[in-house]
C-alpha cells in the first residue's frame, strides 16, 4: 500500500495472477460425535463472522424419509449410517452453492422422520459455507469440497448426557416423563419399556457408528477442538484464519491492480 499507485491504464487489465485468486466461497466442514457441540461451534463461527455472509447446511436435512415398511419398524432403523442420508443430494447442493448458485435444501422432521414434502429452504450463494453433520467427512467426494475441516471432539459421557436432554426437549423422543421424575443414573436401571428402547437405540446404533463411521472420519480434520463450544481459544484461532482468507479473497475483489503491479515487479 506504501507503494505508489500508477494509473490501471500503465498496466495490463488482464491479471496474470487471476489463476492463484481463490474466487469460490470458502468452504468449512465440522463433524463430531452427536451431541459434540458442531451446531454450537458453527454458530459461534457464524456469530464472530457477522460482517460475512455466511450460510450453514445441516446434513440432518438430507436424512431420508423412511418409507412405510420402515416406519413400522422404526426401532430398527439405524439413522447414524451413511445410509441414512441422502448424499448424492447433498453433494449436488455443495456443489450449486460452490458454483455460486442459491439451492432448496430439504426440511426433515425428526419427530415423524419424513421430509415436509412440499416445503424447502432457500440457501443463498455466499463467501462461506458451513456443512455440519455427524458424517459430513465419510464420502470423499463431499470432504474434496471443503477448504477446511474441524472435527469436534466432545468425551462420550458429556455427549450421552446431553443426548438424552436432547432427544426428550427438542427431538420428541419418548423419554419425557422418566427424566422429568429421575436423574440420569437412575436410567439405568429403569425397566420402563420406552426407556428399554432408547437405550437399546443408542447401544445397537449410535454408540456403534460413531465408533464405525464418526470416529474414522477424525483423521481428515485439519483441526480438532476438544470440549466443543466451550473451547474458546479454538474458536477464535479458526474464526481468525477464516478472516485471513475472506480478507485475500476481498482485496482480489476490491483491489485488482494490487494484484496487477505486483506481478509487474516480480516480472
Ligand atoms: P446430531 N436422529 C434421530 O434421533 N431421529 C431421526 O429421525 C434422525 C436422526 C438422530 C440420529 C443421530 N440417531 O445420532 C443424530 N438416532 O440424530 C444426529 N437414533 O444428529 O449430529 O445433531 O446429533
Ligand atoms: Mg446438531
Amino acid at each position: 500500500r506504501a507503494s505508489p499507485t500508477p494509473t490501471p491504464t500503465h498496466f495490463s487489465t488482464t491479471n496474470p495472477l487471476d489463476s492463484t485468486i481463490p474466487k469460490q466461497p470458502f468452504v468449512i466442514g465440522v463433524s463430531g460425535g452427536t451431541a459434540s457441540g458442531k451446531t454450537t461451534v458453527c454458530d459461534m463461527i457464524i456469530q464472530q463472522l457477522h460482517d460475512h455472509r455466511v450460510v450453514l447446511v445441516n446434513q440432518d436435512s438430507f436424512y431420508r424419509g423412511l418409507t412405510l415398511e420402515e416406519m413400522k419398524r422404526v426401532h430398527e432403523y439405524n439413522f447414524d449410517h451413511p445410509d441414512a442420508f441422502d448424499t448424492e443430494q447433498l453433494l449436488e447442493c455443495v456443489e450449486k452453492l460452490k458454483s455460486g448458485m442459491s439451492v432448496q435444501v430439504p426440511i426433515y422432521d425428526f419427530k415423524t422422520h419424513q421430509r415436509c414434502s412440499d416445503s424447502f429452504r432457500q440457501v443463498n450463494a455466499s463467501d462461506v459455507i458451513i456443512l455440519e453433520g455427524i458424517l459430513v467427512f465419510h464420502d470423499a467426494r463431499v470432504r474434496n469440497l471443503m477448504s477446511m475441516k474441524i472435527f469436534v471432539d466432545t468425551d462420550a459421557d458429556v455427549r450421552l448426557a446431553r443426548r438424552i436432554r436432547r432427544d426428550t426437549v427438542e427431538r420428541g423422543r419418548d423419554i419425557n416423563s422418566v427424566l422429568e421424575q429421575a436423574s440420569i443414573s437412575f436410567l439405568k436401571y429403569a425397566i420402563l419399556p420406552s426407556v428399554h428402547s432408547w437405550e437399546s437405540m443408542y447401544a445397537k446404533f449410535v454408540k456403534p457408528a460413531f465408533d464405525d463411521f464418526v470416529l474414522p472420519s477424525k483423521k481428515f480434520a485439519d483441526v480438532i477442538i476438544p470440549r466443543g463450544g466451550d473451547n474458546h481459544v479454538a474458536i477464535d484461532l479458526i474464526v481468525q484464519h477464516i478472516r485471513t482468507k475472506l480478507g485475500q479473497h476481498d482485496l482480489c475483489k476490491i483491489y485488482p491492480n494490487v494484484y496487477v503491479i505486483q506481478s509487474t515487479f516480480q516480472i
